[in-house]
C-alpha cells in the first residue's frame, strides 16, 4: 500500500490525514489534529503560522512514529483567500492576517471607486467582499505601506507552506481563484486589476495547475522528522474545493455543502455564472480541483457555535457535542431566528450577546438558555440554506433535489436532520473528512494511481460510509421560513 500526507488545515482545526490506496479502496488515517484559531494582537488578527508548521512537523513525526515511513508526497490545502509575503531574500514578512481582521472594513468602498463591483465580479467571478485577498492587499497599501514595498511575493496560505516545505514559490488554481484577482477568461491572474489599484504587477507567484508535483521536502525538514525525500504536490489548495472533489456526487440534480467554521453550498459549472441576480444575491465562483469552477454561496457556519462554546467556555462552562445535541432536543423549536449572515456575527467578542441584542432588535423572544441559542442558530443556518438553494436553482436553471454534505460538521446531526427539513431535500451526509480525502485524491491523480476525478470519486463512494436523512415536519418548517425571510430585507 502506498501512503500520502493530506495537511487539511481549517479556521477552527488543522490535521493530517494518511491516505492510503490499495488500487481499490482508500484508507484515511487521523494522525494529529490541533486548534487554528485567528490570534489577535497589536489590534489586529492574524494567523499564527509559525506554530501552524510547527504542528505539521509535529504531525509528520507522529505519522513516522506510528510505523507510516514511506511516504510518496505530501500536499496542503486550507481556508481561502489569506496569504503570506516574502522578501527578496526569501524570507516570510510578519505574520499572515486573517480575514476576520477588520483593517479590510473600508477596502470595498474604495476599490469600487476605481473598478465597478460588477467589472470586478464579471471579470474574476468572485464575490466583492471584504475577505478576499484583493481588499487584504487594498488594506496594507492604505495601511502599512512599507510591508508591500518589502514584499517581492504573495504566496496563499496553501503554498505560503509549501514553499516552507519545498523552498518552491508557486500558487495553486484552486485557491488562486478565491482572491478577486483571477481572470477566469485569461485564466491567468488579472494583471489590469493589479496596475488599477497599483499593487506591484510583480507580486502575485505564477499559477500552476492542481495536481503539478512542485518539488520535494527540504534536507532540512528531512533531517528534523526523520524521513527521506517526500514529493511536494500543489493538489487542489482550497479546501471547499477539495470537499467538493470528494462527495460522491452522482446525480445532475445535487448540490454540495462544505460544512465547518464556514458553510459553503454550490454546484460545479463548466463556466462561471455572472449574471446580474448571481451578483445581488452574493454567488461566487471558484476553481474545482479538475478546472472548472464551484457556483457557490459563502454563508455562515459553525462560527456562531463556536463562538458561543468560547463564551461560554470564558464564564468556566465546557460543554460536550452529545450535550450539545441534548440541549436543543430539549429546547422549543423556531423561538427565535436570525440571519446567520448579518454582518453583527462576522467576529464579535461576545456571540451570545450579539444573538440576544439582534433578537430583541428585531422584536422576538431572545434565547436565555445554552440550548435555546444552539437552536436558535442551527434552525435559522438550516433555513438560509433552503434562501441559497431556492436561488441556486434559478441562477442555474434546473432543479436541485439532493444535498451532498461533508465536512466535520456533518457529525452535527441536527445540522443535517435541520438542513433537509428546512430544504425539503434529501440530504446524503458523507465523508466527514472530505476536504482530507479530496487533497489526497488530487495527489493520488498527479502520482498517476487514480486516473481522474471522476474515478475518484467512484472509489471515495466506496471506501466511506455515507447517511441519508429525509425532510420532516415540512409544516412547521415552511411556516419559519416564512418568518425568516422577513428578517433578510
Ligand atoms: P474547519 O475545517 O472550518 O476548521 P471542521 O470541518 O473541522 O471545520 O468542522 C469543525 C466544526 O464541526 C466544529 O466547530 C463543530 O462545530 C463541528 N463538530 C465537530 N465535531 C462535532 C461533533 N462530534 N458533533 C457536533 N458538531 C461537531
Ligand atoms: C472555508 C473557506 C471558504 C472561504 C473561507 C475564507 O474554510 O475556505 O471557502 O474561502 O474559508
Amino acid at each position: 500500500m502506498k501512503n500520502v500526507w493530506a495537511f487539511d488545515l481549517g479556521a477552527s482545526n488543522g490535521r493530517l490525514m494518511v491516505s492510503q490506496f490499495d488500487g481499490n479502496y482508500l484508507h484515511l488515517d487521523e494522525i494529529h489534529r490541533f486548534p487554528n484559531h485567528p490570534v489577535q494582537l497589536t489590534g489586529h488578527y492574524y494567523w499564527d503560522i509559525l506554530r501552524i508548521y510547527q504542528e505539521m512537523k509535529n504531525g509528520m513525526v507522529k505519522s513516522i512514529q506510528k510505523g507510516f515511513r514511506t511516504i510518496e508526497s505530501l500536499s496542503i490545502d486550507t481556508w481561502g483567500v489569506d496569504f503570506g509575503l516574502i522578501s527578496a531574500s526569501g524570507e516570510l514578512l510578519g505574520n499572515p492576517y486573517s480575514y476576520r481582521d477588520p483593517h479590510t472594513n473600508e477596502s470595498l468602498k474604495e476599490i469600487v471607486k476605481t473598478i465597478p463591483k460588477e467589472e470586478l465580479f464579471t471579470r474574476t467571478g468572485v464575490e466583492p467582499a471584504a475577505i478576499n485577498t484583493i481588499c487584504q492587499l487594498n488594506a496594507i497599501k492604505e495601511n502599512n505601506p512599507g510591508l508591500l514595498e518589502r514584499a517581492e511575493t504573495l504566496l496563499l496560505t496553501p503554498n505560503l507552506l509549501s514553499y516552507l516545505f519545498s523552498g518552491m514559490n508557486v500558487n495553486e488554481y484552486t485557491i488562486s481563484t478565491t482572491t478577486s484577482l483571477y481572470n477566469f477568461q485569461q485564466r491567468n491572474w488579472d494583471f489590469s486589476i493589479m496596475e488599477a489599484l497599483n499593487f506591484p504587477k510583480h507580486l502575485m507567484a505564477n499559477i500552476v495547475e492542481t495536481g503539478t508535483i512542485i518539488g520535494s521536502t527540504l534536507d532540512s525538514i528531512n533531517q528534523e522528522v526523520g524521513t527521506s525525500p517526500v514529493k511536494v504536490v500543489a493538489g487542489a489548495g482550497h479546501d471547499t474545493a477539495c470537499a467538493l472533489a470528494a462527495l460522491p456526487i452522482k446525480v445532475e440534480n445535487a448540490a454540495f455543502m462544505s460544512c465547518g467554521t464556514w458553510i459553503l453550498m454550490g454546484v460545479q459549472v463548466s463556466e462561471p455564472v455572472v449574471s446580474k441576480e448571481a451578483l445581488q444575491w452574493g454567488f461566487t465562483n471558484e476553481g474545482t480541483a479538475d478546472g472548472e469552477y464551484r457556483l457557490l454561496k459563502n454563508t455562515m457556519g459553525l462560527w456562531l457555535i463556536q463562538k458561543c462554546r468560547a463564551a461560554w467556555l470564558n464564564e468556566g462552562i465546557s460543554i460536550t457535542y452529545e450535550e450539545e445535541g441534548q440541549l436543543i432536543r430539549n429546547s422549543k423549536p423556531f423561538q427565535s431566528l436570525i440571519d446567520p449572515d448579518d454582518p453583527e456575527f462576522f467576529n464579535p467578542e461576545n456571540m451570545p450577546k450579539k444573538i440576544r441584542e439582534y433578537c430583541i432588535k428585531k422584536v422576538q423572544q431572545p434565547p436565555e438558555t445554552k440550548g435555546e441559542f444552539l437552536r436558535c442558530i442551527l434552525e435559522s443556518l438550516s433555513l438560509k440554506y433552503r434562501w441559497v438553494i431556492e436561488r441556486l436553482e434559478l441562477l442555474i436553471g434546473k432543479s436541485i433535489e439532493v444535498i451532498h454534505m461533508g465536512g466535520g460538521g456533518i457529525q452535527n446531526e441536527l445540522l443535517c436532520q435541520f438542513t433537509a427539513n428546512a430544504t425539503n431535500r434529501r440530504v446524503v451526509a458523507g465523508p466527514i473528512e472530505a476536504s482530507a480525502i479530496g487533497n489526497s485524491l488530487t495527489q493520488w491523480i498527479a502520482l498517476g494511481e487514480i486516473k481522474d476525478l471522476k474515478e475518484g470519486r467512484e472509489i471515495v463512494e466506496q471506501s466511506f460510509q455515507v447517511r441519508t436523512y429525509e425532510p420532516q415536519n415540512q409544516a412547521d418548517w415552511h411556516d419559519a421560513y416564512g418568518r425568516f425571510i422577513k428578517l433578510l430585507h
